[in-house]
């Protein structure tokens, strides 16, 4: 039992007690909203740690398709030909002051395959993807062979000699307008969404699989950007281009021709109505080849089969190159029939 002294003295403590929940703080007891709250520490956004799996190694040699190059009219700030406009087929390699840029111009283009990659091969006249404009390679897939592109892949400087998936993302077009209404034509003025879903990011954490395409550059001479994808993203059969873009880079106004008329796009082409470039620039594209099937010839925006005297295909580094890293030996390997060393090119048979 409590003396009346006990009781006393527990009252004095419970008084002290009261008084100290009122009294300042001293200084040595912080204040607790200095501290800070363990929510941010667990809420500070974690990098996306990518661990791949499967990663192309070497590509084999392919055979070159050739694209028209602006290099011999650039100082006269026009393309020669090869800008068709209603036919969706860019050579445009040029800023809105006609300036050319040789790293965006596309010289030709190919596929080649191991057991597990396609590999397209892009040669352009420069050679320096890194260029200040901020030139983004891409490559179409139509996988269900409608000449309407079904999937994107993008690729954004900076580029590297070693293969990487980091600058890599994968778009797909959902509801079929990826070329508008016509595949081949232009559909100006056309309102749609081109490709409009983002399925693989690898460095925002974004697809199920992050090993399906990477990029590398200075591969050789007509792999100056090398894509690879898996045998297992597009099929056995299928049709690609690819396309190099430092203008717009708007994968949802995909194809450009469908959003702007030839009047609004301008024209490289010097005595084109519409010349110099105004709306659409710094954009160069190809036809559609065909891989994994014969192809009728009719469909939209394939490419042609190569008819002489267009079976030239140069030194992406050209005659000025102090090395021409053509050879009659390597011509033949890729086809052709004959090389000339004037003009360091490989030219067809006879
Ligand atoms: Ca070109
Ligand atoms: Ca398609
Ligand atoms: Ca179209
Ligand atoms: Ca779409």
């Amino acid at each position: 039992m409590k003396s009346k002294k006990d009781w006393l003295f527990t009252g004095v403590i419970l008084l002290l007690l009261a008084q100290g929940c009122n009294m300042p703080v001293t200084p040595t007891q912080e204040p607790e909203s200095i501290l800070p709250p363990i929510i941010e520490e667990t809420s500070e956004p974690v990098p996306t740690v990518i661990e791949h799996q499967d990663m192309p190694i070497s590509a084999p040699e392919a055979k070159p398709y050739p694209d028209v190059t602006s290099v011999d009219t650039a100082s006269e700030n026009r393309a020669p030909y090869g800008d068709s406009y209603e036919n969706n087929r860019l050579e445009r390699p040029f800023t809105q002051d006609m300036i050319y840029i040789p790293d965006m111009d596309i010289s030709a283009f190919s596929i080649s395959e191991d057991g597990e990659w396609y590999f397209v091969s892009i040669g352009l006249v420069g050679n320096n993807p890194n260029n200040a404009s901020n030139i983004r390679y891409m490559l179409e897939l139509d996988t269900n062979l409608d000449s309407f592109g079904d999937f994107m892949i993008v690729a954004d400087p900076p580029y590297s000699e070693s293969w990487t998936a980091d600058n890599i993302k994968i778009y797909a077009d959902t509801n079929k307008d990826s070329a508008g209404i016509s595949p081949v034509r232009s559909d100006a003025p056309f309102t749609g969404n081109g490709y409009d879903k983002l399925i693989s990011s690898p460095p925002e954490g974004i697809g199920d699989d992050f090993d399906i395409a990477w990029i590398r550059i200075n591969a050789g001479p007509f792999a100056v950007v090398q894509f690879a994808f898996k045998k297992a993203f597009s099929g056995d059969s299928f049709m690609y281009a690819v396309m190099a873009d430092a203008g717009l880079r708007d994968v949802a106004r995909l194809d450009y021709v469908d959003y702007f008329t030839e009047k609004e796009a301008g024209s490289p082409v010097r005595d084109n109505l519409y010349y110099p470039l105004k709306e659409l620039y710094a954009v160069d594209n190809t036809c559609l080849q065909a891989f994994g099937f014969a192809p009728s010839r009719f469909e939209p925006k394939i490419c042609p089969d190569i008819v002489q005297p267009e079976n030239i295909i140069r030194d992406p580094r050209g005659p000025t190159s102090p090395a021409c890293e053509l050879t009659f030996a390597v011509c033949q390997q890729m086809g052709f029939g004959g090389f000339d060393a004037a003009t360091c090119s490989c030219v067809p048979i006879g």
